[in-house]
């Protein structure tokens, strides 16, 4: 299980939008996002990169904290 903390979520919406943008990455299984810790969980079927996860997520418009 990896997790990024993502800054910019305020609704069901955002957390939507962000799982599916997770879900869309080649490797990224079972996309769980928590909105009030803005912690998103995810399975790696296989490495991924997390430079794509940040892009994903930074592309609609929410953002990866370190
Ligand atoms: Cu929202």
């Amino acid at each position: 299980m990896a997790q990024v903390k993502v800054g910019g979520m305020s609704c069901g919406h955002c957390v939507a939008s962000v799982t599916k943008a997770l879900e869309a990455l080649d490797g990224v299984k079972n996309v769980n996002v928590t909105l009030e810790t803005g912690i998103a969980e995810y399975d790696e079927e296989k490495p991924v990169d997390p430079g794509a996860v940040k892009d994903a997520v930074t592309k609609i418009g929410f953002e990866v904290k370190e």
